[in-house]
């Protein structure tokens, strides 16, 4: 990380190093943050005196516990889950559950770090939180997926509450495991507590639009940075990476307002449709038949798989990368420029490696980070929060539409005070200074805790 931190910052960071060893995601996650905050520290100095960085960058609980669960055929095996409780300044922890074998502390930690930022974006009451497994969903059956979410619960439960902390999905973790999970928990509680998951099914609780949320308010985010500019997606050839639920809504909002949306991928290889990716299809393939992305071409023949391809290779005018972190380097970032490519926002957290990120801002082309790009998803959350706590239940229409305004008013806010802090179109300082000072405030007000 080549980027120089600002003198009262970098011994902040060396600090968060030695407390945090080996924990790499988690590090670039606050040094991404730090680096945009020099100016903000001159402009409040009371924030340095007390010390509200070394407190944010500290999380305020974390959890960790074994989770015992049997297969199928009677085996036994031990999986290890975590929940960061990292900040809840502005409301209850809120943040999603990442079912995957790469899961470790450094991840959870992480994607709670971004997500105190990401929910103070949304100006909505949530703290920010994170938890998640190493379990590996892939080739499991649906009783081990219940057995898995049962055990977990068991211990969870007693940590959680609608005004303490609130979970939902995240890789790995969708309606189906959401069920299992709040099925345990009202079983354990004796309560029928709505409001401690989201993402929960239409029929019990969940809010229409949670499921489109992130990808549809991704794709919002990308219209108004390129509306900034005097352009629209009217017309662009867009590609998206991953095939998994912020992937999907994300090439639909796409399509939507008239792009082409022409290749995505899974974690196995990468599909290329110049006719434009069916939808249709690959829902059904991910969503309901729960299969790899490879099988598209058994019924789009025209279509191109590439196993192990490089789906920043493929020439664009829009990339959104929504599978994981560390997904595009420096070199699929320099790819992506060659081949025209002007605008770049992240529905996944962290995908775009500090490299990229750098190269993406030499060029000036558009480059919308998760903070703000993919905030939609919590957002919406908090939506169906609201509606739980009211016992109401909202239409699709209305939904969307208050998606929207949020994800307009984030952008306009980053826009706002990356200009003001002097960093005119990066919207990386105006995402991490504006979720920055809403925290700090709050913070400041609550005095020393
Ligand atoms: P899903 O599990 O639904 O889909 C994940 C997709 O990414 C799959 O296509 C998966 O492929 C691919 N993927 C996952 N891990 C890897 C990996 N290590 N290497 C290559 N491909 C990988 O998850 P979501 O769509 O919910 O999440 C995608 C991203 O969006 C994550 O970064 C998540 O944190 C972020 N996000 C999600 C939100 C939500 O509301 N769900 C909100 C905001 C951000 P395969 O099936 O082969 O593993
Ligand atoms: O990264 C994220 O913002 C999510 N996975 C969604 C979190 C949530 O609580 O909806």
């Amino acid at each position: 990380m080549s980027v120089r931190l600002d003198e009262k910052l970098e011994p902040i960071y060396q600090d968060v190093l030695r407390r945090n060893p080996g924990e790499n995601e988690f590090h670039q996650a606050v040094h991404e943050v730090l680096e945009t905050l020099g100016p903000v520290l001159v402009k409040y100095p009371e924030l340095a005196d007390q010390k509200i960085i070394q407190r944010i960058c500290e999380p305020e609980r974390q959890i960790i516990f074994r989770v015992p669960w049997q297969d199928d055929k009677g085996e036994i095996h031990i999986n290890r889950a975590f929940r960061v409780e990292f900040n809840s300044a502005l409301g209850p922890y809120k943040g999603g559950m990442r079912f995957h074998p790469s899961v470790y502390l450094g991840i959870i930690k992480f994607l709670g770090f971004e997500q105190i930022f990401k929910n103070a974006l949304t100006d909505l009451p949530i703290g920010g939180g994170k938890g998640g497994s190493d379990f590996d969903p892939k080739g499991k059956s649906d009783d081990e997926i219940m057995r898995f979410c049962q055990s977990l619960m068991t211990e969870l439960y007693r940590h959680l509450g609608e005004y303490t902390d609130v979970p939902a999905g995240d890789i790995g973790v969708g309606q189906r495991e959401i069920g299992y999970l709040f099925g345990q928990y009202k079983r354990i509680t004796n309560r029928y507590e709505s409001g401690v998951f989201t993402g929960k099914g239409l029929d019990w609780g969940g809010s229409r639009a949670r499921k489109e949320a992130t990808g549809y308010g991704t794709v919002f985010f990308v219209q108004e940075m390129l509306k900034a500019r005097k352009e629209s997606l009217d017309g662009k050839t867009c590609i998206v990476s991953g095939s998994g639920n912020v992937a999907i809504y994300a090439m639909e909002k796409a399509m939507q307002l008239g792009a082409k949306v022409i290749a995505c991928s899974d974690s196995t290889g990468i599909i290329v449709d110049e006719k434009g990716i069916d939808l249709k299809l690959v829902k059904r393939i991910k969503e309901v038949e729960r299969r790899r992305i490879k099988a598209y071409t058994e019924e789009r023949k025209h279509a191109k798989y590439v196993e192990d391809g490089n789906i920043w290779e493929v020439p664009c005018d829009v990339a959104l990368p929504c599978a994981t972190q560390n997904e595009l380097n420096g070199k699929d970032a320099r790819a992506l420029l060659k081949n025209g490519c002007t605008a770049v926002a992240e529905g996944a957290n962290m995908p775009c490696t500090p490299e990229a990120i750098r190269v993406f801002q030499d060029a000036g082309i558009a480059y919308g980070p998760g903070k703000a790009a993919n905030a939609g998803g919590v957002a919406t959350s908090a939506l169906e929060m609201q509606q739980n706590a009211s016992r109401d239940s909202w239409t699709f229409a209305y939904t969307e539409k208050r998606l929207e305004e949020i994800m307009v008013n984030i952008h306009n806010n980053c826009y706002e005070t990356a200009d003001e802090f002097g960093a005119p179109g990066n919207y990386v300082a105006g995402a991490n200074i504006t979720g920055f000072l809403k925290v700090s405030k709050a913070m400041m007000a609550l005095g020393l805790i």
